[in-house]
């Protein structure tokens, strides 16, 4: 238990309507009473107080003062928010009255920290209150909303269950061999940790998604030179960003840009035109980064001129292009440019007709790139972000490894052997959890944390 008091401006520095300062610990009511006109033993919990606030007897504000004791707080500890006009000379000597009047400055994420250690949240849930404050779209929202909400620790209770059991029967074999117990049947044993070693595989294999969604999805345009990719990037983005021009070759350095688009802010990348015969080492420099662009995006638009017919080497460049994605499992959307002028290409292309000259087609083009974006980002299944989580599930899947080859190659006392990596195994999960965490993990934890949460 923390016998310090803390405290800390929970709001963006500079001038705000309001602002917030919070104190959390044992003497929160106490400290707050000598800057605020507090009666401690009068004040009622979870109710806002209309109250004066003064700083060496200098009145500051009118503040709302929000009293939650620890039974009901959010860290698990009396917690008083004082809501002030949001001036930066206010805010500051409000600290610095709970400063003088007893209190210390919290360090980054205190409040969480201790939420964490007083049982209010497990280290997960404490993890994804940092990613709550910092997704900056609806798909990386709800991913920290679901771990927030416990989603990570459910799922591990699930794959937890059949481990403990398992661990349980092979203990008791070992601690009462006297008692003739029947052994640990090896084949519903060799079956359960199959299943719990895919369960763990499968939930660490949703990093990549989850990645993804942090960093925001990546779609790149791509496709021959002049076949209007600059125009469709400012179609897209409805103003003038790259420059177009009826020469082969224009765009060189890929041109990065967010799209608001469904809530998931997709980073836009227009790319050097792919040919061949490049005119220039700079051309062919801007060509390498299309398919660097290329290669590290989640969806890619090939833009494809549909007003000229396409040579054969054309054809292969563009198919190259499609099958690079599809064989990195990525989605391809073609858009067949240039619908205000008559169609020459052959009938076999198929795609999404636009005309980024006259912005025709652009809203089909947006609701089905928001389609596909929202059907790869937007599940309500839990899916790991955190590398730390990501890391520790790999090493519990080795464990369940480890255990099944000791019972497979029935090894000589396979259950003390089994016991161990099951018991390992536990031990990995729990690090994501926060079971038995010491001090410098959770000091390279909350550090990453901003002061005040
Ligand atoms: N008629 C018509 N012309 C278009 C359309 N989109 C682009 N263009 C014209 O096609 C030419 C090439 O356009 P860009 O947007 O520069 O093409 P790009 O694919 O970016 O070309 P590179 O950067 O050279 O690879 C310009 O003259 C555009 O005005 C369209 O929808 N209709
Ligand atoms: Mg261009």
């Amino acid at each position: 238990m923390n016998q310090e008091t803390i405290a800390a401006i929970a709001t963006p520095q500079g001038k705000s309507a309001l602002a917030i300062v919070r104190l959390s610990g044992p003497n929160a009511l106490e400290i707050a009473a000598k800057f605020l006109q507090i009666d401690p033993p009068t004040l009622k919990p979870r109710t806002a107080i209309l109250t004066k606030a003064s700083l060496k007897g200098e009145f500051l504000d009118e503040v709302i003062a929000l009293y939650f004791p620890k039974t009901a707080s959010p860290t698990g500890e009396d917690l008083i928010e004082i809501t002030s006009h949001g001036s930066p000379f206010i805010v500051s000597s409000l600290l610095k009255a709970a400063l003088a009047s007893g209190a210390q400055m919290a360090a980054p994420g205190e409040f969480t920290r201790r939420a964490f250690l007083n049982g209010k949240m497990d280290l997960s849930q404490a993890e994804a209150v940092c990613d709550l404050i910092r997704a900056e779209n609806q798909a990386a929202h709800r991913a920290a909303f679901l771990q927030l909400s416990g989603g990570i620790s459910k799922t591990l209770r699930e794959i937890k269950t059949p481990l403990l059991e398992m661990l349980t029967h092979i203990e008791a074999c070992l601690d009462h061999p006297e008692e003739e117990l029947p052994p640990p049947p090896e084949k519903e044993f060799l079956l359960s940790l199959h299943r719990t070693y895919e369960a763990i595989s499968n939930f660490a294999s949703t990093y990549e998604r989850g990645k993804k969604i942090l960093s925001g999805p990546r779609i790149c345009i791509a496709g021959l030179p002049n076949s209007g990719k600059s125009s469709l990037l400012n179609a897209l983005l409805g103003r003038e960003r790259a420059i177009v021009s009826e020469i082969p070759g224009t765009t060189r350095d890929t041109i990065e840009e967010v799209l608001p688009l469904a809530g998931l802010a997709p980073l836009l990348i227009d790319t050097a035109g792919i040919r061949q015969q490049a005119s220039d080492a700079v051309e062919r420099e801007g060509i390498r980064r299309t398919q660097e662009a290329l290669k590290n995006s989640d969806l890619a638009i090939i833009v494809i001129d549909r007003s000229r017919e396409i040579s054969l080497e054309e054809e292969k460049t563009l198919l190259s292009i499609a099958n690079a994605a599809k064989k990195e499992n990525k989605p391809a959307i073609f858009a067949l440019n240039k619908s205000d002028l008559p169609r020459r290409i052959g009938k076999h292309w198929e795609g999404i007709p636009v005309s980024a000259l006259l912005g025709e087609g652009i809203e089909d083009l947006k609701k089905v790139l928001s389609a596909r974006l929202s059907q790869e980002t937007l599940g309500h299944e839990v899916l790991i972000t955190n590398f730390r989580h990501h890391q520790a599930l790999t090493e519990a899947a080795k464990e369940i490894l480890l255990a099944e080859n000791s019972i497979r190659d029935n090894i000589r006392k396979w259950e003390e052997r089994a016991a161990f990596h099951l018991r390992q195994c536990l031990h990995f999960l729990g690090e994501i959890t926060g079971d038995n965490a010491d001090e410098e993990v959770l000091n390279s934890i909350f550090s990453k944390f901003c002061v005040g949460k």
